[in-house]
């Protein structure tokens, strides 16, 4: 048993080596994914929908060639570049959509996306002029390439926004998803030094949502199940006397701490997201607060062993205790799927919770083997 309580930590270790490793989305300007005839002066990793852009300006003939890269939501889907002249995000933007036309040839349309609805038809005069546009489809994804002529002279830095989207209907391009990537996907990028910005000082937040993650991530997703662990195997074992009781409450009450301040920071999130609520996500973090803090009240409260009372007790702490699991897991779910793009994080996870599992169902049929036994022994014995 002393090699199981070693394990966990380990496990710990090597699961948390794998969550936070790789954090940024893929590099993908390095190496040059296509070499065309044209010669792109920047190549900038967009923060979101996975996606790149490459160009060159000729600031004194206001001519901006640019490469824009991205997969499409779906293959029958589109990809956007555009540039909000007037202010920032979509309202406002000029934007080159390509998409497959009905022939089922890539084309680049423009539009003047005036508002949040559905887009009408192209638009033929935007900000800029197209001098040249088209768009290629291979290898999942799409590129659209343009080459604009801004109408303002000495213009050197703009306001841009991207998306993917997953359908177009009779040759107009369908509304995208509304996921946090979908979202954010916007920023400012200097057309001379190659420098570009996330809107909204969103590496502050970004940093608050990966402390949020992985506070919450440690208690609710490993150490609360680790402790249940403990708490159901370790007490088969006579010889382990009552170590598996503190061990239990020291990890529940370690998890329940940690838990505390990952949810302090989800509250403090919560409460600065302007428009976007994750309401389920918020609604179960509730939930498992209040069901752990009545976890923790149970330990102070719990009758004698000998006491009538204590069945009762025990059937409903293992009930709140397994609903815990199962809604701490699903919440980690959930959370993992708020900060998008980040993959490799929920696969990491999917493999702590598959060890975990793996851990229980080995211990689960030892202690059956050994409560077999026992049974047998002590049947032989008095027979
Ligand atoms: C885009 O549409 C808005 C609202 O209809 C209009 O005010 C604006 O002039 C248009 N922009 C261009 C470049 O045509
Ligand atoms: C990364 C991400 O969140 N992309 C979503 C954007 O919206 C499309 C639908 O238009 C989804 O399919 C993507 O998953």
């Amino acid at each position: 048993m002393a090699s199981f309580s070693q394990l966990l930590p380990t496990l710990f270790l090597l699961s948390l080596a794998s969550l936070f490793s790789p954090s940024q989305p893929a590099a993908l300007c390095t190496p040059q994914r296509f070499s065309g005839d044209k010669v792109y002066t920047f190549c900038n990793d967009l923060p979101a929908l996975n996606a790149y852009i490459q160009w060159a300006y000729d600031e004194a003939r206001s001519e901006l060639s640019v490469a824009f890269t991205a997969p499409p939501a779906q293959p029958d889907g589109w990809i956007s570049w555009a540039i909000n002249p007037t202010g920032s995000g979509m309202k406002g933007s000029q934007a080159l959509i390509a998409f497959r036309d009905a022939k089922g040839e890539m084309t680049v349309k423009t539009y003047n996306v005036s508002s949040y609805d559905a887009l009408a038809a192209e638009s033929e005069v935007v900000w800029y002029e197209v001098k040249e546009s088209a768009a290629e489809f291979s290898g999942g994804v799409m590129r659209l390439f343009a080459t604009l002529v801004l109408p303002v002279k000495g213009v050197t830095v703009v306001n841009h926004v991207w998306q993917v989207g997953s359908s177009v209907t009779l040759g107009a391009p369908e509304e995208h998803g509304f996921d946090p990537d979908n979202l954010s996907s916007k920023g400012s990028l200097d057309l001379l030094s190659g420098s570009g910005a996330v809107e909204g000082g969103g590496d502050s937040r970004t940093k608050k949502k990966y402390i949020h993650g992985i506070l919450n991530v440690i208690s609710w997703g490993m150490m609360f199940p680790a402790g249940v662990i403990t708490a159901r195997y370790l007490r088969v074992f006579p010889s382990a006397g009552p170590a598996w009781f503190y061990l239990h409450v020291s990890c529940q009450v370690t998890a329940y701490t940690v838990g505390v301040a990952g949810w302090g920071t989800g509250l403090k999130l919560g409460g600065e997201s302007k428009g976007i609520t994750y309401s389920s996500h918020r609604n179960i973090g509730i939930a498992l607060f209040v069901l752990a803090t009545i976890q923790i009240f149970a330990l102070v409260f719990r009758p004698q062993k000998d006491d009538k009372q204590r069945l009762y007790w025990n059937i409903y702490h293992h009930v709140i205790g397994y609903s815990i699991i199962v809604l701490g897991i699903i919440n980690v779910f959930k959370g993992l799927g708020i900060l998008g793009h980040q993959r490799n994080w929920r696969t990491a996870y999917v493999f702590v919770i598959a060890a975990l599992g793996g851990v229980a169902a080995f211990l689960e049929a030892i202690t059956w083997f050994i409560v077999l036994r026992r049974k047998k022994k002590s049947s032989d014995s008095t027979s």
